[in-house]
């Protein structure tokens, strides 16, 4: 369990539902004790892995970012149209949940869901090809920022509507369990889906039927331009889950490690007992909602405030710090981050369109017929 304060009720209290101010940017010294406590905590943890897992990690959050930086760069400059959500923040969520899990396991997501596509293997490649809306993308350049999918890595997407991934990767932990196989279904959501009735019914029914599903509620404290505050009554997300007689943690999303190990306690559930298990995980988005968000709910204080306690900072300068990477070896690898990403700019720009008949494949009506 983390130490990080949980969320506390009180200003809603005090300035109840509509109308009220938003939350007041944290102060100094409270971000400073935040930032030690987990450098300190992730300290004493580093000794618990091997350097060559705490290196991939650190590199898969590090590729998420740069991979992120250009996305919005390419859409500034016209490049990627459409909806565009970045991650950059929540890196370590999708990092540290995706290293417990095998890789036949299954993973679903919102539209913010580049990161857990580059977690779950896929390649920088297909990710930005996919942005570019070319064919060489994983959804043949049909689908864009919001679907990122490879079934064969056990990919799920991507999906648009807010919730709309919980229950169905509540029939995909369903098939695997009716099946009799020991794969677990990660479920990963923002806090503002947990509004969503389908939230509860497949809680409820997870529980009830005991299905292998994690429910990650990555709680980066805003839907869209609304705070938490103006929209939950009970914003301890965590306790949703007894409810439901479901196990249920709070975990820091700002260490990676503390993610990998809430998650890794959840799988053990999932995988021998067929268990589900809701995480909070909470973290903060440093980007707007998506590239066409103004950003004009929250102050510059705040968000500087926040990037303090930057999940790949922090966890570079504990790797740094304890000496299980070297300032030479993180150049290295900052270098091959940046060639593979550029390389992914180079790749989309050059794959072609999808043909003009492509409009007619992947459609769930068939055949349609063209007019003439
Ligand atoms: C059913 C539904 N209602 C509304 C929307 C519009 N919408 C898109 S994103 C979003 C906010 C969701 O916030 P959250 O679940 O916290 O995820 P985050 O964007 O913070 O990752 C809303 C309301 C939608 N896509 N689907
Ligand atoms: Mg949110």
């Amino acid at each position: 369990m983390s130490k990080q304060a949980r969320p506390s009720n009180s200003k809603a209290d005090e300035k109840s539902a509509v109308g009220v101010i938003e939350p007041d940017a944290p102060d100094d010294a409270q971000l400073q004790n935040e930032r030690d406590a987990v450098k300190s905590d992730q300290k004493r943890h580093l000794s618990d892995y091997d350097s060559k897992t705490l290196i991939e990690l650190l590199r898969q959050m590090l590729l998420i970012r740069r991979f992120e930086e250009k996305s919005a760069e390419q859409y500034s400059i016209g490049k990627i149209g459409g909806f565009c959500h970045l991650y950059i923040g929540q890196e370590a969520v999708c990092v540290g949940a995706l290293s417990a899990i095998r890789k036949d396991d299954y993973v679903m997501t919102s539209y913010r869901d580049h990161g857990q596509a580059l977690a779950k293997g896929m390649s920088a490649d297909a990710v930005m090809a996919e942005l570019f809306g070319k064919a060489t993308g994983c959804s043949h350049g049909k689908g864009g920022s919001m679907h990122m999918f490879d079934k064969s890595l056990g990919m799920l997407g991507g999906h648009g509507i807010v919730g709309g991934q919980i229950p169905l990767a509540t029939g995909v932990a369903f098939a695997t369990k009716y099946q009799g196989t020991d794969q677990v279904t990660l479920c990963f959501f923002g806090e503002a889906a947990v509004n969503q009735g389908a939230f509860h019914e497949s809680l409820n029914m997870a529980q009830l039927w005991k299905l292998p599903c994690i429910y990650i509620c990555e709680n980066n404290q805003y839907g869209m331009g609304t705070s938490l505050q103006r929209a939950m009554s009970l914003q301890d997300i965590s306790k949703k889950a007894p409810a439901y007689e479901m196990a249920s943690e709070f975990v820091d999303g700002m260490d990676v490690l503390a993610v990998r190990e809430a998650t890794t306690r959840a799988v053990e559930r999932a995988r021998k007992d067929y268990l589900p298990t809701l995480l909070e995980i909470r973290t903060y988005r440093f980007m707007g909602h998506s590239m066409s968000d103004p950003g004009n709910y929250r102050t510059r204080a705040e968000i500087e405030k926040y990037q303090e306690r930057d999940p790949l900072k922090v966890f570079m300068a504990s790797m740094l710090e304890e000496k299980i990477i070297s300032d030479g070896e993180y150049q290295d690898m900052e270098k091959k981050v940046r060639d593979e990403v550029e390389h992914s700019v180079r790749f989309a720009e050059e794959s072609p369109l999808p043909a003009p008949e492509e409009l007619y494949t992947d459609v769930y009506a068939n055949p349609i017929e063209r007019k003439s």
